[in-house]
């Protein structure tokens, strides 16, 4: 039996909720392989991050290496990257070997820590962005990577096009954090918007790790060869299924999803 293969570049959270785990956790669950590569160990419960130790940048050029040398991939989800040199790493790879990529920049934990640093998120812009098949921001990060305010679906296309403009090919801004009873995300795909329109779910907690899952999920749906608004549209129904079925792990702190 072939099996496909995803690969995860990210970090560790070894609460389970978000990074890695939460990304090999989803692959399984699309019946893919999944295979890791990791750029930063962090300390987190349920209440956030606390600290972190980043991979060493060579270390980790050798878990990229071995593994392309002798590895097929049908698609790579690159999440949590710590710093400019990690991303120059990672770069070259997703540079040299032509396989579907999907980034989530990832950069404050929901906590308030920061995941990547500021001259990183410079980087990120200049190196990353237009190497990557899809990029999939929350309103913030969306924010910071156009210098713009967004407040509206308006401010999220303008974003999406100041984005395109950058070198980005496909990009998707994650709007739940916009107020209104609706969450609605936009995909500029190939010279069009796609809109995809939810419930908000009423919550008096914050979930943990649903960043991590959609993106995992969109890349997983790539690797079964689903298209890009098919992958997105089933991604968002797979996460609204786990926050339904979400639960307390801990008796403080963030929603956590199986
Ligand atoms: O959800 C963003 C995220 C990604 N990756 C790792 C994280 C977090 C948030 O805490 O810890 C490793």
């Amino acid at each position: 039996m072939k099996k496909r293969v995803c690969l995860a570049i990210a970090g560790f959270d070894g609460s389970g909720g978000a990074g890695i785990l939460a990304d090999t956790k989803t692959f399984i669950e699309h019946d893919l392989y999944p295979l890791g590569v990791i750029t930063s160990v962090t300390a987190q419960n349920t209440t956030g991050v606390k600290d972190k130790l980043d991979i060493d940048k060579n270390f980790l050029d050798k878990q990229l290496g071995v593994l392309f040398e002798n590895m097929h991939f049908n698609s790579i989800k690159i999440g949590m990257i710590p710093n400019r040199k990690h991303i120059k790493v990672i770069s070259k790879y997703i540079k040299k070997y032509n396989v579907l990529s999907v980034l989530d920049p990832v950069m404050i934990s929901s906590s308030g820590f920061r995941l990547l640093s500021k001259k990183g998120i410079k980087y990120l812009k200049k190196e990353l962005l237009s190497n990557v098949d899809l990029i999939t921001p929350n309103i913030k990060e969306a924010e910071i990577l156009t210098d713009c305010k967004i407040n509206s679906v308006k401010d999220m296309k303008k974003a999406a096009l100041k984005l395109k403009k950058t070198g980005a090919k496909s990009i998707l801004i994650k709007g739940g954090h916009l107020p209104g009873k609706k969450a609605i995300d936009i995909l500029y795909h190939k010279g069009k918007f796609y809109f995809f329109k939810d419930k908000k779910i009423k919550n008096r907690y914050n979930f943990h790790g649903t960043g991590c899952i959609l993106s995992s999920a969109i890349t997983a749906n790539l690797a079964n060869g689903h298209n890009m608004q098919k992958s997105i549209k089933k991604a968002k129904k797979f996460i609204t299924k786990k926050i339904k079925n979400s639960f307390m792990i801990s008796s403080e702190g963030a929603k956590y999803i199986i």
